[in-house]
């Protein structure tokens, strides 16, 4: 089903926040101001996006280590994300998550997980190329299709594992053959095109919601920049990089709204620029929130709520943001 002006509006503003967010943080943390390992998805950002443009606020997801975008798109504000990274009060999990483990319950984020695979036996489900050859994921694959389960996988394929591509980890390169031998329809879409991965999610988000069990997304992208931040990325051809910047997914929403008439480069600029000055804020107010106070590394360490423990961790999530 084709996307509406309004949901591709709000996808490329999505999309823009993602990106406004990854490359602030590269920044900050190539200025010594964040802590820790750092993951961006730059060059990603249609994945999450279109996938979530057929999500409701009641359906979860699991995310990977780069999981930015994934959060993001379903709908965690970048204001505690920014103070989460910080490690500072306000963060979205209290700062004490960091980058790779943001989660927000009352936004459907079971959480993010620096254990590759590790999210696919859980929900809606973010995974990396290299993740689905994980034995989790084989795990994940056949009992979801067994029981029927109403999830959709989501291959975040970005050409790598770290160093590694397909063809060294990867017995069958056809995914959605392998994927299809556990029973589980697949299908292959273009991943820098936001409007082919919402048409492709939204047959699989509907044949779940209707108990017809779970469907798996193969979405070829790109990461413009190495594996973590600090990672020049020395084991990729120069010209597969710049092939793959050519084809930038949030360009190509732009020039697809302007082209039909649609929207124009004035009204889309304006966009830009709101988006531009909510990341500009949303820096300014975490870089300004205080450490934590120590007290806070023994809360959250066991559960106070015995039969509904998520909602009350959650409860404290990005206090005070704007
Ligand atoms: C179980 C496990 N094995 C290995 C690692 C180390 N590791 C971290 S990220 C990564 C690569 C994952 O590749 P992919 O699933 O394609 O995700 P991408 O980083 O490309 O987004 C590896 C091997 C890990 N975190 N967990
Ligand atoms: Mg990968």
């Amino acid at each position: 089903m084709p996307l509406t002006v309004q949901q591709l509006l709000r996808g490329y503003e999505t999309m823009l926040l993602i990106r406004g967010f990854e490359e602030s943080i590269r920044k900050l943390h190539g200025r010594g101001k964040l802590p820790g390992f750092m993951h961006v998805s730059v060059g990603q950002e249609a994945v999450p996006t279109g996938v979530s443009l057929m999500l409701r606020e009641d359906d979860v997801i699991t995310a990977p280590h780069r999981n930015h975008g994934d959060v993001i798109a379903k709908g965690v504000p970048v204001e505690g994300m920014f103070a989460e990274v910080y490690g500072h009060v306000g963060g979205t999990c209290r700062a004490k998550g960091g980058s790779l483990h943001i989660a927000s319950v009352a936004h459907g984020v079971l959480g993010a997980n620096g254990i590759v695979g590790a999210g696919l036996p859980i929900a809606v489900a973010y995974a990396g190329d290299g993740a689905i050859a994980t034995g989790a994921s084989h795990e994940a694959l056949n009992m979801a299709a067994l029981w029927k389960v109403p999830l959709v996988f989501v291959r975040e394929d970005n050409q790598y594992a770290e160093s590694t591509p397909h063809e060294v980890y990867q017995s069958m390169p056809d995914v959605v053959r392998y994927v299809e031998g556990y029973g589980i329809p697949a299908e292959a879409v273009d991943g820098n095109d936001l409007e082919a991965v919402a048409d492709a999610a939204s047959r699989a988000v509907a044949r779940a919601r209707e108990g017809g069990g779970p469907g798996f997304l193969q979405c070829a992208t790109y990461r413009w920049y190495g594996h973590n931040i600090g990672d020049v990325g020395a084991y990729r051809p120069k010209e597969e990089v710049a092939a793959w910047k050519a084809r930038d997914p949030i360009e190509h929403v732009r020039r697809r709204l302007v082209e039909s008439g649609d929207a124009t480069t004035t009204e889309l600029d304006a966009v830009d620029a709101a988006v531009n000055e909510r990341i500009a804020r949303a820096i300014a107010w975490a870089e300004a929130q205080p450490e934590p106070p120590p007290e806070w590394a023994r809360e959250d360490v066991f559960s106070d709520a015995q039969f509904a423990p998520l909602a009350g961790w959650s409860a404290g999530a990005a206090e005070g943001a704007p």
